[in-house]
């Protein structure tokens, strides 16, 4: 038996983002470089989040990684490229004489990597892009690499890129060729707006039936409204929403983030074969929204959906007891102990 060294390991958490400016199409595949660029809330900390402990120990023989307790192939090409781009990284900062990063037997070693989501993966709940934003910064932590990471974190995910920062943050989708200038970039840190308010509504929390990447694809492949959506509409979209932001203007915000939303799954209609990302459930919470906000004659609620049935709601704090009570009426939980909700007709809605 001989006594194995023991393992240097690090643990970080990230968070899901909810992008109010979709991303959806690329215009380079293998560096995950965007048609336009996109907006996204991070969630709290303590909420829907990936963790991560990475473990370098001489005596590791493969780079490993494990997703929820499952053994998965850790040759999967994104992956790859996020683990080379570190070890690039690290190895950098050790030939620039940098005295805190790690020493060079250090950087040949392996990684053991664990995951493990605190919600259901797959299920358009954003876990590529909290799980990447985790990955990729564990990595540097245990091969002591610092600074923009963004960059890196874009190609394990687009969408992980906006989780390296908190608040409001913008992937800005960049022009040059190499992917170096198409980096994320907070708009406003989460301190900005403490009274924004976000609920999860799960619909289902089934595996999305088509992944984001290959919808994606298919949809730069054949929709005309994603080219026009892409080059006419989310430049000027971005600044309205920033400025939205910045002014803490809920009911632009509001309507900016339900209209990205609705053209962002019209574009999923308008790709063919078409792609079908909401459901009965989601169509009851888009019109409970827009009766509740009818009702008091102003934007107090918003909704977003992202490639599956599940509602994300933005609204501001004081509005939430009275929301949720009105979703819990219209959408009793189902009584065999899982946490789904049941759809309901929205025709009594406030
Ligand atoms: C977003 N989504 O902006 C959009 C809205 C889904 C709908 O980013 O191929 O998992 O890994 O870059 O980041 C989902 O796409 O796709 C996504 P890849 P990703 O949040």
């Amino acid at each position: 038996v001989s006594r194995m060294e023991k393992p240097h390991l690090v643990t970080c958490t990230a968070p899901v983002n909810i992008a109010v400016v979709k991303y959806w199409g690329k215009r380079n595949e293998e560096l995950i470089l965007p048609i336009n660029s996109s907006l996204s809330v991070t969630l709290h900390q303590d909420q829907l989040k990936t963790t991560t402990t990475v473990a370098t120990n001489k005596s590791f023989k493969e780079d490993r990684i494990w997703l929820n307790g499952k053994e998965e192939d850790v040759t999967h090409p994104r992956l790859q490229s996020c683990l080379r781009e570190i070890r690039r990284l690290a190895r950098k900062r050790h030939n620039d004489g940098d005295a805190t990063s790690t020493d060079l037997t250090g950087l040949s070693q392996k990684v053991h990597i664990c995951s493990i989501n605190n919600f259901p993966t797959a299920a358009g709940l954003a876990s590529s892009a909290a799980g990447f934003a985790c990955l990729v910064y564990s990595l540097a932590q245990a091969f002591g690499v610092e600074g923009e990471l963004s960059g890196i974190a874009r190609q394990g995910s687009g969408s992980a890129c906006r989780s390296m920062y908190g608040g409001f943050v913008q992937w800005i989708m960049g022009n040059q060729e190499d992917g170096k200038d198409s980096l994320a970039q907070q708009v406003e840190p989460e301190s900005h707006w403490p009274e924004l308010r976000i609920l999860v509504l799960v619909a289902s929390a089934e595996r999305k039936p088509i992944g984001s990447t290959s919808g994606m694809q298919t949809s730069v492949q054949t929709s005309g409204l994603l080219k026009h959506r892409a080059e006419s509409v989310v430049p000027h979209r971005m600044e309205e929403m920033i400025k939205a932001v910045r002014g803490k203007d809920f009911a632009a915000f509001a309507e900016l983030t339900m209209k990205d939303s609705n053209q962002f799954h019209a574009t999923c209609l308008d790709t063919y074969p078409p792609i079908f990302y909401l459901n009965r459930v989601s169509q009851q919470v888009i019109h409970l929204v827009h009766r509740y906000n009818r009702h008091y004659g102003e934007t107090r609620v918003a909704y977003s959906f992202d490639a599956g049935p599940n509602a994300v709601i933005f609204t501001l704090q004081q509005h939430v007891p009275e929301f949720v009570h009105l979703v819990q009426h219209f959408f009793p939980p189902e009584t065999n102990g899982e946490n789904f909700i049941k759809g309901l007709p929205v025709k009594h809605a406030a």
